[in-house]
This record gives structure tokens, C-alpha cells and sequence, in this order.
């Protein structure tokens, strides 16, 4: 039996998709409320084809308890936040669940790392917490690191087609843990050592980081000129060698806009590129509101309340605000004064999280004379026509009315 720790954007996935195909799971996590709500047969956030793989696992027998299993596989899959100032990542999620596999596990168990950490975490904080409760690793308990590497809007599709990295002290115990990635996984799965897995999975983020920063600065740099930054980009991307991401509003998301900071963190002197590019996607919240000043002065605008912010959001079609670009701008609203003037809106954000949110799509759009996109849902593709003869600023290039503003 597999006792899965932590049920939420990646353990939860994992642990349905392991169940539906023919695992024994036991998903367990600390929040009572949480484990209540999958009791009752609700999932507890959206993602598409989640519904139907949740019921797919009930009927395979899929438990969720808030106790830790006696059994001979664990796979953690908790948070790993990072800290502000120090930019290195928090271990005290991971470490915590290890310490309490450790209270229940029997010699010869398995602890599998979903969880991403930065390179030599688990040899910093796992690897002691094993120690200090009286085992040997390699003998008496086997660790192993297997990121995970699914995107969410695309989860369920990604989790069965993306090829995965497992890493192993000792690659005869990757190879079992293989076999249950492989009741579900169809891509590759390569085994490697723990570190080098640490270290692929941070790098797999940052490299989109950098990507998306160099975007971002080709943004600015095209609006300080007035040239088209979009058909620029479009244009170089049909060169056979050139792909450049799109710019945006910020990079938000618990992966991306964090764990590159993890190497800033670890090696100052050493990840340059890597610390400019998080600067510059930082900046690009300060960078959007500059342009709503801008166009309010432009139009001949002064009353804050009459601009809507449309998403809340870190991305489209997902109800994540983890890090999203719009809290950082009403954050930085907060200190110029305004932040609870302006009116925001988001259809997946249904709990007041914000000052002056609506709830109405409609209604939202009837309030303002300015409205700002700062998340590409579907629902404000489907509805551009009631945007026409507003002010509009669209960070996410998804409008074509005439006259609308870009980044
Ligand atoms: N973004 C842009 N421009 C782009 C692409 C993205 O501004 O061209 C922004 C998005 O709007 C969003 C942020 O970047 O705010 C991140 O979104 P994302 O869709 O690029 O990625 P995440 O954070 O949802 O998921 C990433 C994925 N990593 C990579 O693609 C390398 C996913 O595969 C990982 O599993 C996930 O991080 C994770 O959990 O680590």
C-alpha cells in the first residue's frame, strides 16, 4: 500500500491517479477540513477530468484519513515555500511529514520526495530527521526524490504523459518505485541519484523563469520605443532556432515564481541570470499599474473606482491565487492609497479576498470605464464584445477591439 502525505494540488492528482490505476492508496493530510470535504466526495479544487479520475479512484477504494499508515511506501507531497529574505526554500512541511513517517514506518519502508526542493535539501534535512529516529538509510529505511513536473490547467493529461525523473541512493529501490509511476505514467522515467533529481527540477523552472523574463524585458523594451512587442515576438518565432515565451502581468504560481529564487539563494555570486530575471518578472505587477496610471492620465481619467481589474488568478482557467501577479499589484495599490477603491473580478474566485470584488461578470463590467486583463480566462474570451467602448489595457494579448491597450 502507497500512503500518500499531503492531498493538495499535486498529492491529491497523484494519489487519485495511482488508486484508478490499481494501486492501494491511503492519502493522508494533517487538515481535517480538507480531509472531510474528499470524505464527502467533493474534490477540493478544479482542474479539468479531476471529477471524473476522483470517482474512478472511490471505486477502486481510495482512502483519505488524516492518520499517517503503517506500510511499506510513503510519497510526501507538500508544500516547500521559501523564505522571503534568506530566497531559500523552507523545508519544515517536508520535514515535518518525514518526522512523523518516522513514528509509524517499519524497517525496510520507502520515502519517496514528490515535493520540490532545492539541490541538497535532503541531504540537509531529510536525510538527519531518518537518522535521528535510530535508522540506517540505505538498510533500515530508502529514500528516494521523484518531482513532480505537471502543469495545472493541464494535470490529469501531463501526469499520465509527462516523462519523470525518479531519484534513488540505491537505483534497485528506484526501480520499485518505478513500478507504481508506471501503473499510470506513459512517458519515460529515468532514474538518477537523489541530488541530481533535486537539482533538474529546479532547473526545469528556472529555465521557464528566464525564458518568460526575457519576454518581459522585451516588453519594456518595445514600450519605451512604441514598437509591437507581439509581432515582434511572432515574427522571430518563425525562425527554426528561436522560441520566445509570451510577456504578461507577472509570473505567479507556487513553482516558476519561486523556486528559481532557491539557486539565487544557494549560490549569490554565482546565479546572476537567474537573479535579474526574478527581479524583472517581480517588477512587472509595478510595471502594469505604471501603465493603468498612464492610460487614466491619457484618457483624461482620475477616478480609481471606475478601473477594473479582470482576474485574480495566477494564470488562466485555474483557481490558484498562489503568488498571483494581480495580489501584488492591490498590494502595491495598498501603499499608493487606492487599493480598495478599484474594482476586481475573477469567475473562479468565488470567497471575498479583496477589497471592492464582484461577483457578477456582467455587473463588474457595467461598473468601470477601464478595464484591465490581467487573466486570460475563457470566460472573458467568449464575452470580448461587451469590453467594446471601454478602456482597455490587455497584459495577456487576448483582445483585438480597436484602440485597446497592450503591456
Ligand atoms: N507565464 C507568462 N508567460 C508565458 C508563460 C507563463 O507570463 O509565456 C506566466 C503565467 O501566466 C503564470 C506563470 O508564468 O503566472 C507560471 O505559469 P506556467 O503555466 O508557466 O507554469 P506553472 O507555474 O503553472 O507550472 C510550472 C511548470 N513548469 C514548467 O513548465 C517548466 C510545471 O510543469 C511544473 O510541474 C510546475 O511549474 C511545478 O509544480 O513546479
Amino acid at each position: 500500500m502507497v500512503n500518500i502525505i499531503g492531498l493538495g494540488y499535486i498529492g491529491l492528482p497523484t494519489a487519485l491517479m495511482m488508486a484508478a490505476h490499481g494501486v492501494e492508496v491511503v492519502g493522508t493530510d494533517y487538515n481535517k477540513e480538507l480531509v472531510a470535504t474528499l470524505k464527502s466526495g467533493k474534490t477540493t479544487f478544479k482542474e479539468d477530468g479531476i471529477d471524473e479520475l476522483f470517482q474512478k479512484a472511490i471505486e477502486a477504494g481510495i482512502v483519505f484519513t488524516t492518520e499517517y499508515q503503517v506500510t511499506d511506501t510513503y510519497i510526501v507531497s507538500v508544500p516547500t515555500p521559501y523564505d522571503k529574505f534568506s530566497k531559500k526554500v523552507d523545508a519544515c512541511y517536508v520535514v515535518a511529514a518525514v518526522k512523523d513517517v518516522m513514528k509509524v514506518c517499519p524497517k525496510g519502508a520507502t520515502v519517496v520526495i514528490e515535493s520540490t526542493v532545492s539541490p541538497g535539501t535532503i541531504d540537509r534535512f531529510v536525510r538527519p530527521v531518518i537518522e535521528e529516529n535510530g535508522f540506517v538509510i540505505g538498510r533500515d529505511i530508502h529514500l528516494v526524490h521523484a518531482p513532480e513536473r505537471i502543469i495545472p490547467g493541464n494535470m490529469i493529461y501531463e501526469l499520465l504523459h509527462n516523462n519523470r525523473t525518479i531519484g534513488a541512493d540505491d537505483p534497485k529501490i528506484g526501480q520499485i518505485i518505478k513500478k507504481y509511476y508506471s501503473s499510470f505514467c506513459q512517458g519515460e522515467i529515468v532514474i538518477t541519484d537523489i541530488r541530481t533529481a533535486e537539482m533538474t527540477k529546479v532547473v526545469e523552472n528556472t529555465f521557464r523563469a528566464v525564458n518568460i523574463a526575457f519576454a518581459n524585458e522585451l516588453a519594456k523594451i518595445c514600450r519605451h520605443d512604441n514598437m509591437d512587442v507581439y509581432e515582434i515576438i511572432r515574427i522571430c518565432n518563425m525562425h527554426p532556432r528561436v522560441n520566445i515565451l509570451q510577456p504578461g502581468p507577472g509570473v505567479g504560481g507556487h513553482c516558476i515564481s519561486v523556486d528559481p529564487w532557491f539557486l539565487v539563494g544557494d549560490y549569490p555570486s554565482l546565479a546572476k541570470v537567474i537573479d535579474e530575471s526574478m527581479k524583472t518578472n517581480d517588477g512587472m505587477p509595478d510595471f502594469v499599474l505604471n501603465r493603468i496610471y498612464e492610460i487614466m492620465k491619457k484618457h483624461g481619467m482620475t477616478d480609481i473606482g471606475r478601473v477594473g481589474l479582470y482576474g485574480l488568478t495566477y494564470k488562466e482557467n485555474v483557481d490558484d491565487m498562489r503568488e498571483s501577479p494581480t495580489l501584488q499589484m492591490i498590494e502595491s495599490m495598498e501603499r499608493h492609497l487606492c487599493g480598495n477603491m478599484v474594482k476586481i473580478y475573477d469567475p473562479f474566485i468565488k470567497k471575498d479576498v479583496v477589497p471592492s470584488q464582484m461577483h457578477d461578470f456582467d455587473e463588474f463590467i457595467n461598473s468601470v470605464d477601464f478595464i484591465v486583463i490581467l487573466v486570460g480566462h475563457d470566460e472573458i474570451k467568449e464575452n470580448m464584445e461587451k469590453l467594446r467602448g471601454k478602456v482597455i489595457l490587455d497584459t495577456r494579448n487576448i483582445c483585438d477591439i480597436e484602440g485597446v491597450h497592450k503591456l
